[in-house]
């Protein structure tokens, strides 16, 4: 299957917008072999680097019943996700809109259990990092390793949020033992939520705004998220 070729048009409304869904970024059979290197992954969490390896919620959520497991860095522990045809299009994509240069930064897997009764709070992935001058261009692939819809969890935005400020963000229930961060500062009646069909993804920018709901449904709504930066080569 080849990488998506973006129109011109679809650049300059993901630049405007802050983010946009592309259909076919993967296969059924790729989004297959990620899901199993993923589980393995988890069969490991407890075995895995806990700055890097934790519940959405309580970073000492170590005890089986997590509601958003999360694995930071996931291509470092299992080097065969970057040989993934997910991983191979992600970069040919990013490389249309940042540039022939943009390259990989970081990745994650996020797994949300069945009714997990969590979501992931509004917020700017900037907030966790990186510099509020612009440095360079991020974005960021989710992809979901089965169908998503807004009940599973799909990935919502607000358009336009990422040419405005980084808002302020706490800590969820400003409860330092959260990882998550989360905006108060958002008016999610401007969401637009993108339900997607398996082997599509969600790309979107380091400001712009974006949430997931809770899963709602009986099944796990697993993702995987990379992440590529443009590169000014200074
Ligand atoms: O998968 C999720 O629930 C949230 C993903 C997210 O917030 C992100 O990739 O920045």
């Amino acid at each position: 299957m080849r990488a998506p070729r973006l129109s011109k048009t679809a650049i300059v409304e993901f630049f405007k917008n802050g983010f946009m869904s592309v259909e076919k970024l993967t296969t059924k059979g790729d989004l297959e072999v990620i899901r199993a290197l993923l589980d393995g992954l988890y069969e490991r969490f407890d075995e895995l680097p806990k700055e890097l390896v934790f519940d959405l919620g309580d970073l000492k959520y170590h005890d089986g019943t997590q509601r958003s497991p999360q694995i930071n860095l996931a291509t470092r522990f299992e080097p065969r996700l970057k040989k993934t045809l997910a991983f191979r299009n992600a970069r040919i994509v990013a490389r249309q809109l940042l540039g022939r240069d943009a390259e990989f930064g970081f990745d994650h897997a996020i797994f949300k259990a069945p009714n997990n009764k969590a979501a992931t709070p509004w917020h700017q992935d900037m907030s966790y990092g990186g510099n509020v001058e612009r440095i360079s261009w991020n974005v960021a692939f989710w992809i979901p390793l089965q169908d998503a819809t807004v009940d599973s969890g799909c990935m919502q935005f607000i358009p336009h949020s990422h040419l405005g400020p980084l808002k302020e963000h706490h800590r969820v229930g400003h409860d330092d033992k959260w990882h998550t961060l989360e905006t108060d500062d958002v008016d999610a009646s401007k969401a637009v939520a993108c339900p997607l069909k398996a082997g599509g993804a969600t790309l979107h920018m380091s400001k712009t705004m974006h949430y997931t709901a809770p899963n709602e449904t009986d099944v796990p709504r697993r993702a995987w998220i990379l992440n590529f930066r443009e590169n000014l080569n200074i």
